[in-house]
């Protein structure tokens, strides 16, 4: 009768952990598809926005210059044009508080964690679309895009994101 019991509890993980493979391959599949036709998701625990190129050219972009340090070469002076990451926020009618923690997520798995009040500070947070008045491409032609995330008040650039598919708010 032991036996029954044990071989029912494995049935049940194997279950579960069948059900978590599906659930997580959607995630994965959802934010390729997403990526691929250069959406980004913007997040709050309760609510999701997605915007595309149309929508984010439609919020006022800026050029700007930054110094842009890619490891193994000097530094480079590039004009970027983008928009502030708060006005993303506001299109999408997500408040922002102080005292949050914003995740930005790249397709790759990378995710920075910013302090809501970053992105509340004005010209600092950008996501950006196009560089000396290019696309940015994306990670198969050796591009940084279609979306990127920069922190023009860094000295480094570790926090730059590049290839960046959702900026959401910690619950
Ligand atoms: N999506 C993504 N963005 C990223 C990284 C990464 O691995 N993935 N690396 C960061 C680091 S450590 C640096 S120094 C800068 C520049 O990266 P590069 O040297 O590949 O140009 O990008 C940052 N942004
Ligand atoms: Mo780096």
């Amino acid at each position: 009768m032991k036996n029954k019991k044990v071989i029912i509890s494995l049935g049940i993980l194997v279950l579960l952990v069948g059900v978590f493979a599906i659930l997580n391959g959607n995630t994965v599949r959802d934010k390729k598809e997403g990526y691929e036709n250069s959406q980004i998701l913007i997040k709050s625990h309760d609510q999701e926005v997605s915007f595309n190129l149309a929508d984010i050219e439609q919020l006022g972009p800026e050029d700007f210059t930054a110094q842009l340090k890619s490891s193994g070469k000097p530094a480079e002076d590039h004009t970027y044009t983008g928009v502030p990451v708060k006005a993303l926020f506001d299109q999408a009618n997500i408040k922002l508080a102080e005292g949050q923690s914003v995740n930005i997520k790249a397709i790759d798995g990378y995710t920075v964690a910013v302090d809501s009040s970053e992105i509340l500070d004005d010209d600092h947070i950008y996501l950006v679309y196009q560089m000396d008045g290019r696309g940015l491409g994306n990670d198969k032609d050796g591009g940084s895009g279609p979306y990127q995330v920069i922190m023009r008040k860094d000295e480094f650039g570790q926090r730059w994101s590049k290839h960046v598919v959702e900026i959401a708010i910690n619950e």
